[in-house]
């Protein structure tokens, strides 16, 4: 069988286990083969097939070899930053006083309006690479300090741009999140700016191919859930899939509304009930849990794991980097944290940024397992277990990072 190249003495996580594995699905001596940027074969060496030849065959000296990571929730493309208010909230000034002086989300929104795509490029780009020095290979990346049709669309260009092979070698999948914050213009009228997403901003940027999903922050601080349930309509209406951020700061019943429309995800869900996970797994719906965000705002609701686990919702985590609550660009970091402070266990860690990130991104097809038919996206490390991946703080074992089979 021809192939492009094959990496050979490696152990595999290939993250397609059953579930009495745990998930992982590991593979002392493994063989993956590739070709035309897709895996033809992963698994045992000895059950590999003979006729395997490839103009290039990586000795990988027993390393371990994972998909490439997927960060499925990120507000990576904006301006500017927020360490000021950083150090204001260290001195005692509320997140409400500084809301009311301009700043908070609001401020990002200022910054990310005047800001050039040139700009927006350049400052997402750090963003980026940082994620990929980790063996990133797949960002989900939301809109929502833009606020209007011409703004929302800025930052989804800009999305769209880092995902072009000349930039970075990266997957790349858009989110519109144009209800993320009331913008100024809209003060004081809710409904109306829900209007103008569901009338204007998300049909023409939908038609414009700059959607690949849609979400809303359904929050006292954010939209209800009666206007988040009229963006999912429209969006619904447009044939597009629906995401939610639900249950950050309290239970607005954001679950069993994404349930309801059998989203992709519900996102950070700190404050979900029985009920919300209960219609979650009914419906499919994974959980994505951020404990970036978790951390950053030294939050003590925990979200509810057991109920997460007992119900078999599946966990994706995600480093929810934005400028706000979660200025976070380390995915591995992520891994540490789900462990340390939520207490998941190192395959479900491991799980929620492979498997169970590309079910919350619909794309278990393409992304998530070493299974051939997939694309070939690996993160070759230097540990020799899994274990390691979560138990280092601040380490990067990354040794080679496979994008497509390049
Ligand atoms: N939840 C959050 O924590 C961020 N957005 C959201 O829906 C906050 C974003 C920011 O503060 O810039
Ligand atoms: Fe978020």
């Amino acid at each position: 069988m021809r192939c492009d190249r094959i990496w050979r003495n490696a152990r595999l996580a290939t993250m397609a286990g059953s579930p009495a594995d745990d998930g992982l699905g590991l593979v002392d001596d493994g063989l993956i083969a590739c070709g035309k940027g897709r895996i033809l074969y992963a698994g045992a060496a000895n059950a590999a097939p003979r006729d395997l030849e490839a103009p290039e065959s990586v000795d990988c000296m027993g390393r371990l070899i994972t998909p490439g990571l997927i960060d499925c929730h990120t507000h990576l493309v904006y301006a500017g930053n927020r360490a000021h208010e950083f150090e204001q909230r260290l001195k005692g000034v509320s997140y409400e006083a500084i809301a009311r002086q301009g700043g908070g989300i609001m401020s990002t929104v200022k910054e990310t309006r005047l800001a050039t795509d040139e700009q927006l490029l350049a400052a997402s780009l750090p963003r980026l690479n940082a994620l990929m020095n980790e063996g990133v290979t797949t960002v989900e990346i939301k809109s929502g300090y833009g606020l209007t049709l011409e703004h929302e669309r800025k930052q989804l260009r800009v999305a769209r741009e880092l995902a072009s092979p000349n930039v970075r070698g990266m997957n790349i999948t858009t989110t519109l999140l144009a209800a993320h914050a009331l913008p100024p213009e809209f003060a004081g009228r809710a409904d109306d700016y829900v209007d103008e997403i569901c009338r204007h901003i998300l049909p023409a940027l939908i038609k414009e191919g700059l959607v690949d999903a849609v979400d809303a922050f359904c929050e006292n601080i954010g939209f209800s859930r009666e206007q988040c349930k009229r963006v999912f309509n429209a969006a619904t209406a447009q044939g597009v899939r629906v995401k939610l951020h639900a249950e950050q700061l309290s239970d607005q019943e954001g679950a069993a509304l994404a349930a309801a429309f059998r989203a992709l995800s519900a996102d950070h869900l700190e404050y979900a009930s029985e009920p919300g996970i209960e219609a979650m797994a009914r419906e499919g719906v994974a959980a994505v849990l951020l404990p970036g965000a978790f951390y950053f705002l030294r939050e003590k609701q925990l979200p509810p794991i057991d109920l997460l686990r007992q119900h078999g919702v599946a966990m994706a985590l995600a480093t929810d980097h934005n400028p706000g609550t979660s200025p976070l660009t380390s995915i591995l970091l992520v891994l540490n944290m789900a462990a340390t402070l939520f207490r998941m266990t190192v395959d479900e860690c491991l799980l929620g940024v492979t498997r169970h990130a590309a079910k919350a991104l619909g794309m278990s097809e393409s992304i998530g397992t070493l299974e051939a038919g997939k694309q070939c996206d690996l993160a070759i490390w230097n540990v020799e277990r899994p274990a390691e991946l979560v138990y280092a703080i601040g380490a990067n074992p990354l040794h080679e990072r496979v994008w497509r089979g390049a």
